[in-house]
């Protein structure tokens, strides 16, 4: 876990990840928040991958992120904090870029979709393997069965201490709530004593 980098421009820089699986929706919620044009990779999905990288429950997909997403998007209150967001791609064949894309984050948004919420298994067990705060926010999509905060956290096997919340990736407010929970969370973990922390 990285501390974030000294003020600049009065803002604090804190880089953030933003993982999940394939389609849950990473590259949407990066750009109805980011302040500036996002960098995309994407690369139109062709059938030579429609054996891998399965499309069910998201047809109306065309694209894919195959390097990852950066935007940036920043606050003066309540803290006054500027986000580098990076977005991972989602299927597992990208999973060992993912080290490279999370060295200096500070935390990582989990993003889940509930049609398809083991596509984001492994994003979860990443960031606690290495020990990274994250947060999980749920996308919710049009014909997605409701599920309840205690079963996504059962089927995550994460306890309270993980910050769980509904979001619309398209929503700029709403991405600003997940990406402020994710301070608040981090920031609370870096005040924490390591030495605490590994008597709990
Ligand atoms: N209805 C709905 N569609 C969404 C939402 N978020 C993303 N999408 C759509 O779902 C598809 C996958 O999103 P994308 O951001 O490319 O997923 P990624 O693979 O995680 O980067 C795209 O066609 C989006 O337009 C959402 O909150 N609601
Ligand atoms: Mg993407």
């Amino acid at each position: 876990m990285t501390r974030p980098s000294p003020p600049a421009g009065g803002r604090m820089i804190v880089k953030v990840v933003i993982a999940g699986g394939f389609g849950v929706g990473k590259t949407t919620a990066i750009g109805a928040v980011s302040d500036i044009t996002p960098l995309r990779t994407e690369e139109l999905l062709t059938t030579r991958s429609a054996a891998t990288d399965s499309l069910h429950g998201i047809e109306e997909k065309s694209t894919t992120t195959v390097a990852f997403d950066f935007g940036r998007v920043g606050w003066d209150a309540p803290t006054p904090v500027e986000l580098y967001l990076f977005g991972t791609p989602g299927q597992p064949r990208f999973w060992d870029f993912w080290h490279d894309l999370a060295a200096g984050a500070s935390g990582a948004v989990v993003l889940a979709d509930t049609r398809r919420i083991a596509a984001s298994f492994h994003a979860a067990d990443f960031f606690e393997q290495l020990g990274m705060p994250f947060v999980i926010a749920v996308n919710r999509f049009p014909g997605a069965a409701p599920r309840s905060p205690a079963e996504i956290r059962e089927s995550f096997d994460v306890d309270d201490s993980v910050p769980l919340m509904f979001c619309d990736a398209r929503s700029p407010d709403s991405v600003a709530a997940v990406l402020l929970a994710l301070i608040q969370h981090a920031a609370l973990q870096l005040q924490t004593p390591p030495s605490l922390l590994d008597a709990l």
